[in-house]
């Protein structure tokens, strides 16, 4: 019910998602880690499912606590929907995010007393439908605790039941009575209902429920340069080069995609400048756009990983708007806010040390895509995107480290971010098996702002030999490789592979985890010559 409600007021106040929002910034980083490791990408279906099912337990709890001591299963279910209320106040600080928890506990608590009302009987009311001594029929699970207490023996035989408890509902009096039956049947059925009914309406306005989506975006006063046409290797199974914008990667904290409204949202840029100015959308798509193709890459990506993608991103260099505010000398960071109610921070160095750091507005010739954070989102070249590449933005506030503390900062991630050279075999497939005579590998490597110098093969135990390099887009850029290989007898192998970047430092043999500021080591796998 309260999903249903908050898709037509606030998906992100929906009880299920504010709850699992605030659990997840609750969670201690080793936790958080370990959910990207083990679920990748479903790391936010499985904490769903695994809430609806503590949720599910608790509540059924409470219904046979009730047959006991109605106040207690009452005083649980007002418990359950102010935790509710307070995750959705945490998530949008408007009085009216707590609507869906308010109405789910009204429901909750008239649904729990009639439905207890109907199982039990109520003295007098409903004399038949009670445990039905004289028929022998099945009696309910609270008859021998409440049932004799409350409902007057010599009724009970005075009126036999009819009708087993577990027949359909009956109307006694004008009153609609619900039985076991109906209630083992109709709970799951209306939960099944609420549930799909509410995961429809949330899934449509993922969709549209964005406003503004259908603006043209101006041709940029400086478009992209034009790749070399061979960036991209014509080989079967490698990554594309140019990422189309469905398969780039996604990784957020957003349980429910902010929709944003252009024509109510807006940018201030204050903070320590001389003179803070509110951009809107149209503002923004006035100004010259610049247009680059860059590398995305997530800190969290394990060696081998999926976490980066390429894209060709239109927006206003940064370097622009600080000119037009006045940025103070004291200004080390560039701290943003989003409608996600994630703070992110950015070095100011490394934003305006010339590299392509922008206010991006569209993404491979389109607006930006919702989940990728329409309206507008940042992107600097060089920096993982938990540093760098803030989405939905809200705020941007030029600030020092002393005074404003980032999100993943707060939950001990590192505070400068640049991205750490890594290679990835894409091609063969872990334990591929190939024919015999020569085998292709083949795959990218990235080492963004930097860019790839070499790339080397190692095959079992053998020397490292020099992979042959497609051609270069840019030091922003990754690079696709290839290495042709005469197999040496059937059976497994194994192929290492790593990078030297643009300054002449190899990937560390050495691996680490993602935490706190990236996986470090040699990507490997094996694969079998037939
Ligand atoms: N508002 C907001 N921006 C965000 C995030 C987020 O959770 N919320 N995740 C960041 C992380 S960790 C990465 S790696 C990139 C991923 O961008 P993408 O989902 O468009 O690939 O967005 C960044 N920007
Ligand atoms: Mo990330």
């Amino acid at each position: 019910m309260g999903h249903t409600i908050a898709a037509v007021t606030d998906p992100a106040t929906s009880p299920l998602l504010a709850v699992g929002s605030a659990a997840i910034d609750a969670a201690p980083t080793p936790v958080k880690e370990f959910a990207v490791q083990t679920f990748g990408s479903a790391d936010k279906p499985v904490l769903l499912a695994g809430m609806a099912v503590v949720l599910v337990l608790i509540t059924a709890g409470l219904g046979l606590l009730a047959y006991w001591r109605r106040w207690i299963a009452v005083v649980g279910l007002v418990a359950l929907a102010a935790i509710a209320g307070a995750a959705a106040l945490t998530r949008t600080p408007d009085p009216i995010a707590v609507v869906p928890a308010l109405v789910t506990g009204v429901i909750a608590v008239a649904g729990l007393l009639w439905v207890r009302a109907g199982v039990l009987g109520s003295a007098g009311t409903q004399s038949g439908t009670a445990t039905g001594t004289a028929t022998g029929t099945v009696p309910g699970p609270g008859a021998d605790v409440t049932g004799a207490r409350e409902t007057p023996a010599a009724e009970r035989h005075a009126s036999p039941a009819r009708e087993s408890p577990l027949d359909g509902p009956r109307v006694r009096s004008g009153q609609f009575v619900p039985t076991r039956r109906g209630v083992l049947i109709g709970g799951p059925a209306a939960l099944a209902v609420a549930g799909a009914a509410g995961g429809t309406l949330l899934g449509r306005r993922r969709d549209d429920g964005a406003i503004g989506r259908d603006r043209a975006l101006p041709d940029p006063s400086d478009p992209a340069p034009l790749l070399p046409e061979d960036v991209q290797l014509e080989l079967p199974g490698i990554t594309p080069f140019r990422t189309p914008s469905p398969d780039f990667y996604r990784v957020d904290i957003a349980l429910s995609t902010p929709r944003i409204d252009v024509d109510t949202w807006s940018l201030p840029i204050g903070g320590l400048v001389d003179e803070p100015i509110t951009l809107r959308y149209e503002d923004i798509l006035d100004m010259a756009l610049v247009e680059r193709w860059i590398t995305l890459t997530c800190v969290s990506n394990p060696v081998g990983g999926p976490y980066v993608s390429t894209g060709r991103w239109l927006g206003v260099p940064l370097v622009d708007l600080f000119e037009q505010v006045g940025v103070r000398p004291e200004a080390d960071q560039i701290f943003t806010e989003s409608a996600d109610g994630l703070t992110m921070s950015i070095p100011l160095d490394a934003a305006t040390d010339g590299r392509d750091a922008m206010l991006v507005v569209g993404l491979n010739g389109e607006q930006l895509p919702v989940e990728r954070g329409f309206p507008a989102r940042l992107i600097v070249p060089g920096l993982f995107g938990f540093v760098s590449a803030a989405k939905w933005i809200t705020r941007m506030d030029l600030s020092t480290y002393d005074r404003d503390i980032a999100y993943w900062t707060e939950r001990d991630w590192a505070t400068d971010a640049p991205v750490l050279t890594q290679s990835r075999i894409d091609v063969p497939g872990p334990l591929q098996r190939v024919p015999a005579g020569t085998v292709t590998m083949a795959g990218i490597a990235w080492a963004q702002h930097r860019g790839i110098r070499s790339v080397e093969v190692r095959i079992d135990d053998g020397d490292w030999q020099q992979a042959e390099l497609a051609a270069d887009g840019g030091a922003d850029l990754w690079r696709q490789w290839r290495f042709d290989w005469t197999s040496t007898g059937s059976g497994r192998h194994d192929v290492q592979v790593r990078a030297t970047d643009g300054r002449g430092e190899a990937q560390p043999q050495e691996r680490t985890a993602p935490f706190p500021d990236g996986a470090r080591g040699w990507h490997s796998i094996a694969f079998v010559v037939e």
